[in-house]
Order: structure tokens, then sequence, then C-alpha cells
């Protein structure tokens, strides 16, 4: 970019643009001249007219030549932006530009004699209009809504914001935002919970320990800034709701299992665990959950409270592939537990521990 286009319009001021000469060469082309395009800034002030390059035909030794422009900008809307000084060629610009508005004009140049005869093929002038950063970006809503599921990994996705900028993107940063999160509010458990995606505006999970009952909603304040984040500033606010599904489950849960590796004394963890419910009278199985022992080894979401009806259960432990996972060959290929619910309001814990050649379990509690 140019810091300033008008230097370049002065140095073209000495290079008078002549329209080409025709008949030169053996490979003439349809058009062999073009002006070169011409750069003028948005937002420059007066005093208007202001020159911006001499257009010259070499006719002009024969015979008076006399100029004239067409195009957007000069005979159609908007009209007069551009004017020719009729007997020198002088292109002016007659007024401030905004490349919000127009980007580029394309205008044609024609010469003619002074009996009305053309002298020259007309010839295409593109002035370009360079950008200015003179809009700060401006967030699509003054408040952008997300929820969020409790205990959510680092990397989840929860929502999007978009600031918009009428500023050029494509030769220059100044339309070009960048996000960042500001605040947030509460700062529980800790500071940065959420993450933003400094291109996207996408914000995402960034800490463990989203819990419903400790912070149900925050608040994000989030900025927009052009120039790629450092430039104009527009502000927003992100409310994000977490919800509270697997908490009432945890909390609410009557069934629990803990497997232990005898043989290491570790919590046996990502242990697939399956409960199924006997269906009265028959002997048939219906499979009610399917989950996986945590890093401390449990399961805490087996039977939620309310779902839980006095009957006969089964807990099966997926051990020949826990032991495979660890290099050793199980002599059970599974274990199922079986067991009764007399009551299904009283908590009820199935401690199982296990080795590749033996199990345990228990009531716990
Ligand atoms: C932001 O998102 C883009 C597009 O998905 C991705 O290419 C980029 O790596 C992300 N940036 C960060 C810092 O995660
Ligand atoms: C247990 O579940 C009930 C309804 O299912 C719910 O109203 C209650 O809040 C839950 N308890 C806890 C401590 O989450
Ligand atoms: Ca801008
Ligand atoms: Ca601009």
């Amino acid at each position: 970019m140019l810091p300033c286009a008008f230097t370049l319009l002065l140095l073209l001021l000495l290079d008078v643009l002549t329209f080409p000469e025709p008949g030169h060469g053996l490979r003439r082309q349809k058009r062999d001249w073009v002006i070169p395009p011409i750069n003028c800034p948005e937002n420059e002030r007066g005093p208007f007219p202001k020159k911006l390059v001499q257009i010259k035909s070499n006719k002009d030794k024969e015979t008076r030549v006399f100029y004239s422009i067409t195009g957007q900008g000069a005979d159609t809307p908007p009209v007069g932006v551009f004017t020719i000084e009729r007997e020198t060629g002088w292109l002016e610009v007659t007024k401030l530009l905004d490349r919000e508005e127009i980007d580029k004009y394309v205008l044609f140049s024609h010469a003619v004699s002074a009996s009305g005869q053309p002298v020259e093929d007309p010839t295409e002038i593109i002035i370009t209009v360079t950008d200015q950063n003179d809009n700060r970006p401006v967030f699509t809503q003054a408040v952008f809504h997300g929820t969020v599921l409790e205990g959510a990994e680092p990397g989840t996705p929860v929502l999007q914001v978009l600031a918009t900028d009428a500023d050029d993107t494509v030769n220059s940063n100044n339309g070009v935002v960048g996000y960042s999160i500001l605040r947030q509010t509460p700062d529980q458990p800790q500071p940065h919970m959420f993450a933003i995606n400094g291109s996207t505006g996408v914000i995402s999970v960034a800490t463990v320990g989203l819990a419903a009952q400790v912070v149900p909603e925050y608040t994000l304040e989030i900025q927009a800034a052009d120039m790629a984040g450092a430039g104009l500033l527009a502000t927003a606010t992100a409310l994000i709701r977490v919800q509270a599904e697997g908490m009432s489950e945890t909390v609410n849960s009557t069934l629990t299992t803990h497997v232990l590796n005898t043989a290491t004394g570790l919590p046996a963890s990502g242990l697939a665990v399956q409960l199924a419910q006997l269906q009265e009278p028959g002997p048939q199985w219906t499979e009610l959950v399917e989950r996986q022992t945590d890093g401390d080894g449990r399961c805490l979401l087996l039977l939620p409270r309310g779902q839980a009806k006095a009957g006969t259960y089964k807990l099966r432990f997926e051990t020949a592939a826990y032991w495979e996972g660890l290099g050793h060959v199980s002599f059970y290929p599974f274990v199922e537990v079986v067991f009764t619910i007399a009551d299904p309001t009283q908590k009820l814990h199935l401690p199982l521990l296990i080795s590749p050649y033996s199990y345990t379990t228990y009531r716990g509690s």
C-alpha cells in the first residue's frame, strides 16, 4: 500500500500520459497502450478539483485536440466525480471519495479534433480508490447466547461470535477482524474457562471444571478489533449457560461401581461396563446403559434416581478387553455380576477387584 497515494499521482504528473501511436511495430495489438491504474485514496480532502494525471495525444502537434471522459463517475452516475480539462487533458477529481461506496471507477478518455473527429481510440482509465481504516468492526449481535454441557472437554466449541468491518480485507488489514475475550464473569472456578479463536470467533471450552452447581451461567465480554486484532475496537457480550444434565444424574445416581486392578493396586480406568435389567417373568435382559470407568476406575452414572425400580440387575465388565489393552491375557473373557435391588431409593455401590486370574465383588456403601 502507498503511504500517500497522491505522491504517486505527483510522480505521474512528470510522465504525461500519451495516447498510443497507431501502426507501430509488427505485432500491433488491439489496444496497444493502457493507462496504468491510478490510485486515489478515499477521504482525501480538497481543495477540489484536484489534478490526478494529464492525458495527451501525440496528434496535438498536427491539430488542436480536445479531451473528454465517459463512464461511471464522469457522465453516468455519480456524474462529475471526475472531470477532464477539455484543452489540457488534465484529469481531476472533484470531491472526497468513499471506497466503501465505490472502490473502482472505469472511465474512457476520448480525444477529438476541432471538427469533432476522433483522433484516438477511446482509452480505458481505471481509478482504484485505496482504503483508509475509517470503519470500526460491528458485532452482528449485542448479545450472543450459547450452551455448554457441564464437564465438557477442553476444545468443545460453544458458540461463534461475528463482527463485520466495511473496510478492505484484500489489500489491507483495515477490515480484518481479530477476536479476544476481555473478561469472564464470574472468574470461577478459574478465570480462563473459555478461549476464543482470534480469526473465526469460535468460543470453546479451555479448561476442565464447568459445573452448573458452581456456575450456572458465564458472561464473557468479547472484543473485536480490526487490523487483525490491533486496530479499532468493538465489544459484545456472550452468555454461556452451563447445562446440568450430567450433574443431576451423578448426584442422584443410586448405583455406582469402582474397579480396582489388584495386580497393580491401581484403579482400572477405561473399562467398559454395561447395566442390564431382568425382564420378569422371562430370562430376558434389557440393556439400560453402557459406560466406561473414569480415571479413578469409577462409574457414577449407572442408575439415575427415578429410573431405578426394584428388580434383578446385571453388571457386565469387559475385563478381557481391559487386560488385552495392558498386554495381558485374561482368564475371564468378561465378568458378570447379577444382583437385586430391593429399595430403589437406597444407594448401592458395587466394587469389583480384578486380576487376570481372579475377581472379587462385594456390596459396598
Ligand atoms: C482458528 O480456526 C482456524 C479455522 O478453523 C484454524 O485454522 C486455526 O488453527 C484456529 N486457531 C487457533 C489458535 O486455534
Ligand atoms: C435429583 O433429581 C431430581 C429430579 O430428577 C432433581 O430435581 C434434583 O435436583 C436432583 N438432585 C440433585 C442434587 O441434583
Ligand atoms: Ca476497519
Ligand atoms: Ca475504508
